[in-house]
């Protein structure tokens, strides 16, 4: 591994790349002003008092360690290969991601299209100040993370994937992922359920999964990557007075959510009786309110969420 240390920011590799690609495994920086001409291979790290210009080329891994949080990074180049945080960086013009930025510890500050992934870990910020965030491709966020997408605008349209754990229901403003953009919509866009440690649902259960100041528009789908104990249960995405989403662990059974099954489910069976509908009365699922699903309901008359 080579390590190298520039007091006075002035740093030139000259190398003759016989394939096109500048190979820098293991390179460490430190005080130094990187510039990346988006054909580089292999590893590199920056620390503190750097700064960063060009584009992270597909075959590059770039580590930012800045215990000092300030790594300017200009231009407005692509993210082809991985950008890896513990610490901060931050840039002006709008740039894509098309790899992987995977914010470990700290913030990325900056407006970015998204087209690739974006891992937001315990406690980290992706923001972009009086700028948008255009989140298509992935936002995949740690278990229990507490993670802050803040920006002035953000549109997601891709995936967000959340990791619900054992935490029932954390303090209030506390939430997997917080959206805090003056003016985000969620249009098109697909939540990801996938259990993280400790993961124990019950019916009954509700979790907080996502908080924002203002949300327009809702999910178009909502994924659960693992089926849930009981095959009589299911996810329930229900969003509060446009500023949160909480996942309700729902009982078909139970057709008026009341965390019972009795003959207030029976009622509403019999009151859409024969009808098409996507609602809850359909408990089977396939669209149309019959027989097949008040036997449901009678198969499981009197239980409750509470034993
Ligand atoms: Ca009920
Ligand atoms: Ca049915």
């Amino acid at each position: 591994m080579a390590k190298m240390s520039t007091p006075l920011r002035d740093l030139l590799i000259v190398a003759v790349v016989a394939a096109g690609v500048l190979p820098m495994d293991g390179l460490v920086l430190n005080n130094c002003d990187l510039s990346l001409a988006g054909t580089e291979s292999g590893d590199v790290t920056l620390r503190s008092f750097s700064a960063l210009h060009g584009g992270i080329g597909p075959d590059c891994r770039l580590t930012i360690q800045n215990p000092d949080y300030n790594l300017p990074w200009s231009g407005d180049d692509d993210i082809a290969g991985q950008l890896i945080v513990y610490g901060g960086v931050q840039w002006d013009a709008a740039r894509t991601n098309l790899g992987v930025i995977d914010v470990q510890d700290g913030f990325v500050i900056g407006p970015i299209f998204n087209r690739g992934l974006v891992r937001l870990r315990a406690n980290t910020i992706f923001g972009a100040p009086g700028g948008h965030l255009d989140l298509g491709g992935v936002v995949d966020v740690d278990a229990d993370a507490r993670a802050r997408i803040d920006a002035q605008s953000a549109t997601v349209s891709g995936v967000i994937r959340l990791r619900p754990t054992n935490v029932t229901f954390n303090p209030i403003g506390q939430y997997q992922l917080s959206l805090l953009s003056g003016d985000c919509t969620i249009d098109g866009a697909t939540l990801e359920l996938e259990p993280g440690p400790g993961f124990a649902p019950a019916w009954g259960r509700v979790y907080n999964l996502i908080g924002a100041s203002v949300v327009h528009g809702s999910f178009a789908e909502v994924i659960a990557t693992t089926p849930l104990p009981n095959p009589r249960w299911r996810w329930e995405l229900r969003r509060h007075n446009n500023t949160h989403f909480r996942g309700h662990i729902v009982h078909v059974a139970d057709v008026n959510r009341d965390l019972f099954v009795d003959e207030l489910d029976v009622s509403a069976i019999l009151a859409a009786w024969h009808t098409s509908t996507s609602g809850p009365e359909d408990v089977n699922g396939d669209g149309f309110v019959d027989f097949a699903d008040l036997a449901i309901v009678v198969a499981h008359f009197g239980q409750s969420a509470f034993g």
